[in-house]
């Protein structure tokens, strides 16, 4: 498939995706929703990439749907919404979710709508100083989908989800990370480098580990203590017999830096 909304890069484990419609605020189309998918399916067999990089391209990181597409108006036909849903956003989260390496969103600019949530699915957030992120689904009558309902009270709470919810607000890149919903704020004119330095320090580590680790704490949000220890049992079982454990050790006991290989 050749791209016209998004740009993949591929190269030192690091895959780079880019929502690449600026003029539109890198909001969603049925188009960029298709090349979205086309990239995560590369992305989860190539075994050559041991991050994703989530960024979007000029000033804003993602406005959501593309409304435009939508276009409604009082009188108009009702639309299925749910039928979006099931086709483009929820396919799109489960899918970031499910990649068994790291996912670090970049987030550039103002994220807004399930550009907002499309963020917090990923695994880690950082995001330039001057971002700010928006639950702007209120202001036009719907309410937070792409797993916003999930995500929000999660992590920061339910009081603070509800008000983003209701109100709308616009949340800044500092108060974002205050407020646990990403992990870090970044000066603007670091922002690229050390994004670039985040991921090319998750393409070294032992990939299987990070995605184990991921799928743990994902599941610790179902499951009793107890189902939980099994999941970290079966896990840790498996990477007690991966090369990147035997390597840790190895370096460890040599006093020497570990040469992870994601196997
Ligand atoms: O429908 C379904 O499938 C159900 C699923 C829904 C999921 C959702 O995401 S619903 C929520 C949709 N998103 C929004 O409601 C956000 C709409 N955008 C905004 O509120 C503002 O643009 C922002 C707060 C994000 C940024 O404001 P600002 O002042 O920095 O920029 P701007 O001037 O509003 O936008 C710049 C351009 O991008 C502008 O185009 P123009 O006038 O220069 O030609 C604007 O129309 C366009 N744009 C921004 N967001 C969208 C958009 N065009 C289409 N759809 C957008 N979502």
């Amino acid at each position: 498939m050749t791209y016209s909304h998004i740009l993949l890069a591929i190269g030192d484990g690091i895959a780079r995706l880019t929502l690449n419609r600026p003029e539109r605020l890198n909001s969603f189309n049925d188009a960029m929703h298709a090349e979205v998918r086309d990239a995560l399916a590369l992305l989860a067999i190539d075994e050559s990439v041991r991050v994703l990089v989530l960024t979007g391209a000029g000033r804003g990181f993602c406005a959501g749907q593309d409304l435009s597409d939508r276009a409604v108006a009082p009188g108009d036909a009702p639309l299925d919404l749910g039928a979006s849903i099931e086709r483009n956003y929820k396919p799109l989260v489960l899918a970031l979710r499910a990649l068994p390496l790291p996912v670090l969103c970049a987030v550039n600019g103002v994220a807004a709508g399930a550009g907002a949530n499309l963020a917090l699915a990923c695994d880690i957030v950082v995001a330039s100083r001057s971002a700010s992120f928006i639950q702007a689904f209120a202001r036009i009558g719907l309410m937070p989908d792409s797993g916003g309902t999930y995500f929000l009270p999660r992590l920061v709470g339910e009081a603070r989800a509800m008000a983003l919810a209701m109100l709308g607000d616009k949340l800044g890149a500092d108060e974002a990370a205050a407020c646990g919903l990403i992990h870090r704020a970044i000066d603007d004119a670091a922002f690229a480098s050390e994004v670039d330095a985040l991921a090319r320090r998750l393409a070294s580590a032992p990939t299987r580990a990070l995605g184990a680790a991921k799928a743990a704490l994902h599941a610790s949000l179902h499951n009793t203590l107890a189902a939980q220890l099994d999941v970290e049992r079966d896990l840790q079982r498996e990477l007690g017999r991966s090369d990147d454990y035997r390597e840790g050790v190895a370096a460890f006991m040599a006093k020497r830096a570990p040469l992870f290989r994601g196997r």
